[in-house]
């Protein structure tokens, strides 16, 4: 038996204690892991089953400040609910407000502690966070060996953050009140003046004051000394007691819609020592097994195709030792029309995998999985499953990421025309928060902040964000060629025309999309070429206030030129300018090798828009020449840097090759040839070989026979994939997940298998297929939006996340690993960019997949 609660003094905890008692589960043993007590384990955090405490498993260290990944963190009946347990410096921290660095921690398995210190340099401020593992619960202590800095004193606190989709509409207890955990972010706030303001990353602010010198704060919902959260949830109750200071609740979403629930206690002015106390402990369902996850495509399957599904099982789940499908009949009724084994896989991380066979079933129709009582939404067997799978991203989600048009669909505006004022110079040298830099100097004819005309057409929007990354532009428009040259799509679903600056969807206007598509992405290359004398790294947000956008991009700006001579909220008589400093600006600093890219992009686009825009192709071919020759030359000149060899047009394969296409010269297919035998002697990886096979119509037979052997190699990796993990695609275990990884491989099969089908057969790029669409850890939901028949995901970061939408067509990240044995993507959240958001280079990326896929499918 275990211990209830901790009981203390007060009658309404008492009563509380009654009240919350039977979600408590009472006793012991739940099958092969049997204890009850949360203990640290080998992996270095906290464990019982259906309950893990992690603290600091993975330390702020993401690409930006809170990402909502870090601290003390809770998987609770196998969803990660809570995070970010940490001493923190706001009630409801944002994104860009400053995380603690980890700056040491000590896993402590005989005394069942972990502790970490953390630091907050800005302030230089240091504390100890000690988790002790006391039977069912942790004690989360605060130690203090200095007393928090002045500029802190009652900002500093200890917070933790619970998941809102998964507390939103239950109950809570503080003290034994009961309250409603809100759906929505309606609590109250107050302002306090701007100089009171903890500092935020890099001193940036989130906020437009509207000049009122005043900051927004969140007040509590409720306060007292213990609070039940999901009182009336056994599956998330999670209680937290205070000894020493008050629990106070906030609605972490009233400042930032990414905010969380956060329970929080200010840490004591002035002194040191043990300064907080708190007791949390989870309820966990009697004998709780985690519900198998049948993974499936759910776009469904040729009839000759082979079709396994993998299920993903709790460690502590017996395999079954058959699973069975069934047909669903046309009157509605269903009968079993197969029964077959089930094999094990083997663990992987934290859960046990089994495979379920059923290639056999070949008859067109309508089918489900069923597993023990478990039955699975439907799928289709049929010929003509995979014919749709690039249109939502090639009608929809592509052309709604068209920036500096109007973008209409039907009875809804998706956009306005955005960025009418164009942009300015970035100043020299500058910062930023999305990771963009100028240098000492703007190498434009342009100084610091002054307006350049012209550069405010076509162009894609990055993904979840609206800025123009032009790398990832260049690389647009060279998927977008590749998918023109290799399959011509004569698809027309969209009107675009670049005089209205309009684009309506569903409404065709007789050319064909990707062709509109690669103008539309190289009309703002070749402005950037043109007016700015090389490529800008990118077009973004001046202002942080305005990057994190959630609404119609056309009033991230106001549309009119920035002119300090202006009052902030003062507009110019003629109506052209005002004092608004929402410009995005251009960050100009000049690398030879972007330019390098360029030109390579240029020579493609011009080829591809031959015939159909003859002047952008001209000019696209005159910048083609110019960059290439200057860059070539930037290049040459550039010092020998000790250690490395002088990267030059070396560096970069697909470079060289397309520079070889497009010029003929010997040299460009010498460094090329050079670069990519020896980077295929290294390692056979996916992005290699596929810019080895897409060198073939290029060169002498030869080349192909040559190239044979690592083909042979690269079969090799795809069959150890299959020892690697269930799914047999290579799983990204990066901070981005890794979806694009998927598609990239899946691509590489594809293409590898049009040339050489007699060593490896297009049935390996099913395994791409199958992953994005539904065969894969945590559920078995598609990845791609609205394409899986019956469940795709329903929520991705794109610009529409503030809705819990989707963009039609867009690509999640995915499954994102978190340490040390969690893999994750939330489908009732959508605001972790590193699962779910798309961006315009992995959905491009997505339309060659699905296009080579559909390609060598059809053979
Ligand atoms: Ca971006
Ligand atoms: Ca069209
Ligand atoms: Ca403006």
């Amino acid at each position: 038996m275990k211990k209830l609660l901790p009981s203390t003094a007060a009658a309404t905890v008492v009563s509380l204690a009654m009240i919350s008692t039977a979600w408590f589960s009472s006793c012991s043993s739940t099958g092969g892991s049997g204890s009850d007590e949360l203990k640290v384990n080998s992996l270095g955090y906290f464990e019982r089953h259906g309950l893990n405490v992690l603290v600091f498993s993975n330390p702020y260290t993401g690409g930006f400040n809170d990402e909502k990944n870090s601290g003390i963190e809770v998987i609770h009946h196998g969803v990660r609910t809570l995070t970010g347990g940490a001493v923190r410096l706001s009630n409801t921290p944002e994104q860009w407000d400053l995380v603690p660095q980890m700056t040491n921690r000590v896993v402590d398995s005989i005394n069942n502690t972990i502790e970490v210190t953390l630091a907050y340099p800005d302030y230089d401020f240091e504390s100890r966070v000690l988790v002790t593992g006391k039977g069912p619960a942790v004690e989360i202590a605060v130690f203090l060996d200095k007393p928090v800095p002045e500029a802190l004193a009652g900002e500093a606190g200890f917070n933790l953050e619970f998941l809102p989709s998964q507390y939103w509409g239950k109950t809570y207890l503080m003290d034994g009140r009961t309250g409603l955990i809100p759906r929505y972010a309606v609590s109250t706030t107050h302002t306090r003046p701007e100089g009171d303001q903890v500092r935020q990353y890099k001193g940036f602010r989130t906020h437009d004051n509207r000049g009122t010198g005043r900051f927004v704060e969140t007040l509590p919902l409720d306060k007292g000394r213990q609070i039940v959260m999901a009182s009336d949830d056994p599956e998330r109750l999670i209680k937290v007691t205070s000894a020493d200071a008050d629990l106070a609740l906030y609605d972490g979403r009233i400042l930032a819609q990414n905010g969380w629930f956060v329970v929080r206690s200010v840490l004591p002015a002035g002194k040191t020592g043990q300064v907080v106390t708190w007791t949390l402990e989870g309820n966990v369902i009697d004998n709780w097994l985690r519900e198998p996850n049948i993974g499936f495509s759910q776009v469904g399957y040729l009839p000759g195709q082979s079709k396994i599904s993998v299920i993903e099982l709790d460690k502590l789940d017996k395999p079954r030792a058959k699973a069975s499908i069934w047909k669903v009949g046309e009157a509605g009724k269903s009968s079993e029309v197969f029964s077959g084994p089930v094999t094990s896989w083997g663990d992987y991380y934290k859960y046990h995998y089994v495979k379920f066979d059923f290639s056999s079933v070949t008859d067109p129709g309508v089918y489900f999985i069923k597993y023990g009582d478990q039955e699975t939404n439907h799928f289709i067997i049929g010929d003509d499953v995979y014919e749709k799978i690039t249109d939502a991203t090639s009608d929809i989600w592509i052309p709604i990421h068209m920036n500096h048009m109007f973008v209409n669909e039907a009875y809804r505006v998706w956009h306005g025309e955005p960025f009418k004022e164009g942009y300015l110079q970035a100043p020299n040298p500058s910062d930023h928060f999305d990771g963009h830099r100028q240098g000492q100097t703007t190498d434009t004819p342009f100084r610091a902040l002054q307006h350049i005309p012209g550069l405010n057409v076509g162009g894609f929007f990055d993904a979840g964000d609206f800025d123009i990354e032009t790398g990832a532009n260049i690389g647009v428009v060279q998927n977008l060629v590749q998918t023109w040259e290799y399959f011509k799509p004569q698809r027309d679903q969209t009107f675009v025309s670049q005089e209205q600056r309009y684009v309506d969807l569903h409404r065709p206007d007789g050319v064909p999309d990707v062709l509109q598509f690669i103008e539309h992405g190289t009309m703002n290359l070749v402005a950037q070429a043109e007016i700015l004398g090389h490529m800008a790294s990118t077009l973004s947000n001046s202002a942080l206030d305005n990057y994190h956008h959630l609404g119609d991009a056309a009033s991230i700006t106001d549309g009119l030129i920035y002119d300090p001579k202006l009052g902030p909220f003062e507009v110019s008589r003629d109506g052209k300018y005002s004092g608004r400093p929402d410009d995005m600006w251009a960050f100009t600093s000049r690398d030879p090798n972007r330019d390098l890219r360029a030109a390579t992009m240029f020579a493609a686009a011009s080829r591809a828009l031959r015939g159909y825009n003859d002047r952008l192709a001209d000019r696209a071919l005159t910048q083609s020449k110019r960059l290439l020759k200057e860059a070539t030359e930037l290049l040459a000149n550039q010092p020998e840097q000790p250690g490395r060899r002088n990267a030059g047009p070396g560096a970069d394969m697909g470079t060289n090759l397309e520079l070889y296409v497009t010029t003929g010269e010997q040299q460009y297919a010498d460094r090329f040839l050079e670069a990519m035998w020896a980077s295929l002697d290294r390692n056979v990886g996916s992005n290699t070989i596929l810019t080895a096979i897409h060198a073939i119509p290029h060169m002498d037979a030869a080349y192909k026979e040559k190239l044979r052997p690592y083909v042979v190699k690269f079969k090799d990796y795809i069959d150890g994939l299959q020892q690697d993990n269930p799914y047999g695609v290579p799983i990204g275990l990066g901070n981005w997940a890794g979806s694009g990884g998927v598609v990239s491989f899946g691509t590489t099969v594809a293409f590898v298998s049009r040339e050489f089908p007699e060593l490896v057969e297009r049935e390996e790029a099913l395994k791409a297929m199958s992953w994005l669409f539904g065969c894969h850890p945590y559920h078995n939901y598609s990845f791609v939006a609205t394409v899986g028949a019956v469940r795709p995901k329903s929520v991705f970061y794109g610009n529409n996340r503030a809705d819990f939408s989707f963009i039609p067509g867009n690509v999640a990240p995915g499954l994102l690993f978190r340490q040390p044995d969690h893999f994750e993507n939330y489908d009732d959240w959508p605001f972790l960019w590193g699962q779910n958001e798309g961006t315009i280079g992995g959905n491009t990326s997505y339309l060659i997949f699905g296009s080579v896929f559909k390609d060598v499918m059809s053979r």
